[in-house]
Formats: C-alpha cells, sequence, structure tokens
C-alpha cells in the first residue's frame, strides 16, 4: 500500500473511471478533475467512486487547473482530459485543439507554477492516432515508439502537439513525463459513441426486441482493439518506471470492424449481421485511418507490461454486460 496522492484529469471518461479504481486499490488517496457548472456525469460518478475527491476545473482554464494542483498536491499527474472523439474533432477543430492539444500546455505549466515540477510524474495519454494508418512506417510489422507521425484528423494533430509539448518539459525542465502511446482499448465503460459500444450496445437491444437495426459509417477499418482495464495498468507502470519515456500499448493483433460486429452477434446466436447493419454517411469521415496495428514489445520488456483480454474476450464481456444492463425484465 502507498500514501501517494494522484491527480486524474479526464475522471469521469472511461479509462478515467478504470484508473480511479485501480490507485484506489493501490491505497491511493484519489482526486479527479470535474468540469462544467453541473457536469451531467457527476451524480452516476460520486455514487459509483465515492473514494475519489472531485476538484473543480478546466483544461482551458489555467488558474482553475492551478486550484486544482494545490487541493490534490499530487504526486501522480494522470491527463486523460480531451475531446478524444475523431468524428467530433472534424466537426469541432478549433475547441479540440483548446482542450486536447493546449489543455496540456496549461496544465504542465500549472504544475511548474507550484514549484513542485521536479517532485510531480505526469503521464500524458498520448495515441496510435498520431501515425494516421498509412503504412510505410514499418510494413506489417506495427507502429513502435521510433514510427513516423502523421496524424489525419483535427484530434490527431492535436494529440501530437500535446505528445511534443510533453516531451519539451521533459527535456528543458527535467520533469518526469511519461507518454504512453495507446492504441484503441475498450470496454463497459466505452461512451456509445464510440464503434465498439454503439454496437455491443445495439447487439443487446436487438437481442431484447428494443431496437431493429444498427446505423455505422465505414465498416472495413481495422483497429488494434484492447481491453480498457489492461491499460490503465500500464499507465501506472509508466509512472513508477525509473526513467519517464514513451511507450506503446497495444495488442499486436489488428481486426475490421466487420470482424467485431461477426463476433458480436454470433454472442445472440446470429450468425449473419449483414440484415441489421444499414451504413449512414453521417457516420463516415473526411479522412480515414485505414489500418491500425501496434507493437507493444517496449512495455513488455522494460516495464513487464502484459494484456490479460484478447478481442474475442473483449468483444463478448461487453456484449454480455450490454444485455444486462439493456434488460427490460431486469
Ligand atoms: P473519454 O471517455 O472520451 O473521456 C474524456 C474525458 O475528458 C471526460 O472525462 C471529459 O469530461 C474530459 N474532458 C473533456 N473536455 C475537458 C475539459 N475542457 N477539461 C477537463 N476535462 C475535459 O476518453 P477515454 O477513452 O477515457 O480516453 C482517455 C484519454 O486517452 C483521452 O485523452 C483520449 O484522447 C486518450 N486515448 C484514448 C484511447 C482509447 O482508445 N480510449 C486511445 C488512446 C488515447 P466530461 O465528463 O466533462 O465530458
Ligand atoms: O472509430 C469507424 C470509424 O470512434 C473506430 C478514440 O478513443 O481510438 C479511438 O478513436 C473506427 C473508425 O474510434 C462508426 O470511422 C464506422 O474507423 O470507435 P471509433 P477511433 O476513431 O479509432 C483512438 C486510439 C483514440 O485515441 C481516440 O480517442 O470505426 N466507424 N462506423 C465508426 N466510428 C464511430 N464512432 N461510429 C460509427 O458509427
Amino acid at each position: 500500500m502507498t500514501s501517494k496522492r494522484a491527480l486524474i484529469t479526464g475522471i469521469t471518461g472511461q479509462d478515467g473511471q478504470h484508473l480511479s479504481e485501480l490507485l484506489n486499490e493501490k491505497g491511493y488517496e484519489v482526486f479527479g478533475l470535474i468540469r462544467g457548472q453541473r457536469n451531467a456525469r457527476r451524480e452516476a460518478f460520486v455514487a459509483e467512486f465515492p473514494f475519489v475527491h472531485l476538484v473543480e476545473a478546466d483544461l482551458t482554464d489555467p488558474s482553475s487547473l492551478l486550484g486544482a494542483l494545490k487541493t490534490s498536491d499530487a504526486d501522480e499527474v494522470y491527463n486523460l482530459g480531451a475531446i478524444s472523439h475523431v468524428g467530433y474533432s472534424f466537426r469541432n477543430p478549433q475547441l479540440t485543439a483548446d482542450i486536447t492539444a493546449k489543455g496540456v500546455l496549461n496544465l504542465l505549466e500549472a504544475i511548474r507554477q507550484t514549484g513542485r515540477a521536479e517532485e510531480v510524474r505526469f503521464y500524458q495519454a498520448s495515441t496510435s492516432e498520431m501515425f494516421g494508418g498509412l503504412d510505410y512506417n514499418r510494413p506489417g510489422k506495427g507502429y513502435n515508439e521510433m514510427s513516423l507521425f502523421h496524424p489525419r484528423s483535427p484530434y490527431g494533430v492535436a494529440k501530437l502537439y500535446a505528445h511534443w509539448i510533453a516531451k519539451n518539459y521533459r527535456e528543458s525542465y527535467g520533469m518526469f513525463v511519461a507518454c504512453g502511446i495507446l492504441f484503441n482499448h475498450e470496454g463497459e465503460r466505452r461512451g456509445v459513441e464510440f464503434v465498439t459500444r454503439k454496437i455491443t450496445d445495439a447487439v443487446a437491444r436487438i437481442h431484447h426486441g428494443l431496437q431493429d437495426h444498427i446505423e455505422l459509417g465505414d465498416l472495413w477499418p481495422k483497429r488494434d482493439w484492447g481491453y480498457a482495464g489492461d491499460y490503465v495498468r500500464g499507465m501506472w507502470q509508466m509512472l513508477q518506471h525509473d526513467e519517464a519515456d514513451d511507450f506503446v500499448l497495444a495488442t499486436g493483433e489488428t481486426h475490421s470492424i466487420e470482424e467485431f460486429l461477426t463476433l458480436a452477434f454470433e454472442e445472440i446466436g446470429v450468425d449473419d449481421w449483414r440484415p441489421y447493419v444499414q451504413q449512414n454517411p453521417e457516420f463516415m469521415r473526411p479522412a480515414e485511418v485505414d489500418i491500425l496495428l501496434g507493437d507493444p514489445t517496449k512495455a513488455e520488456t522494460d516495464l513487464g507490461w502484459k494484456r490479460d483480454v484478447d478481442f474475442p474476450g473483449l468483444v463478448s464481456r461487453m456484449v454480455q454486460h450490454d444485455l444486462k444492463v439493456t434488460d427490460p425484465n431486469r
């Protein structure tokens, strides 16, 4: 057990919830940054995570960040807050730049202003979206920490700024800054605006007779999909490492949305998903990331990180969870 204190931005999001749970189990005093004068997720969050101290702040408001850092007096800061939806970032590019890119600068500067920059360990949530899916780096082998970047969305571009400013503060001010370059990770806490949860939620509702089809965008893109619970463990491991560094977390496998649909519908005994799926251009993007495949060798070797949940296991647990929460008889 530890007596450490951690501050998490993005506490109400998928990873913030998993990380709160993990750090609480490890004995941390957990502080979570919550934004908005009446955050719609606050009540449910407090009910599920009563041990988290919520502090009001916003990544776009520097003085509120300084206040949150002072209140929490954190040893470890996990910056998970962001506009994280790629499609939304095309429709809100400036907001995405303000929060996902400049918000990180605001937070790093606020840490410097506390005078504890050399004591605080900082985690930046970088992403495989920085690679952009153009397979000219290491064809067939998967992206690693040395691969070239070519972001294909306002989200990816904002995250690339965030990644480099975080590295710059590591190099310039001797701060312990770790950047986790995480490939897609999903689970029961994933928002329904993301394709995996949208599918598992719809499959469950179709099974219960609550809806008859699902509308999706492109079905051919491939992603390296893991389980969020495994990935937040990697975030924590990065901050316990003796050196601040960058690490890819991925499964080393890539699967199309069609493969995800196949497994999800099989879970409710449906062999052919096609009659239930309609394509809608509304869910297509101006530029698509065709394929993402990651190589987690460095994290496995240097951190001893290992993922436990495989692709069929991930789809199954998500569908089973959604069958329960959408059951009209429960
Ligand atoms: P998520 O579920 O979308 O959560 C995003 C969080 O950011 C929410 O708690 C949201 O709070 C918060 N937020 C948004 N704007 C904010 C602002 N102005 N100030 C403070 N907080 C703000 O994302 P996630 O899947 O947990 O991902 C966590 C982080 O990892 C994100 O930075 C994401 O970009 C990155 N990432 C995710 C993946 C993945 O596959 N999940 C992969 C690589 C990297 P509200 O409740 O107020 O909206
Ligand atoms: O899309 C396609 C879509 O929105 C996956 C974020 O966590 O992971 C996530 O970004 C794929 C894309 O995730 C729909 O075009 C088809 O090819 O679930 P997604 P994402 O864009 O990969 C990365 C690593 C992050 O860092 C991000 O924060 O699915 N797709 N039809 C659809 N996607 C959505 N959302 N909705 C559809 O109806």
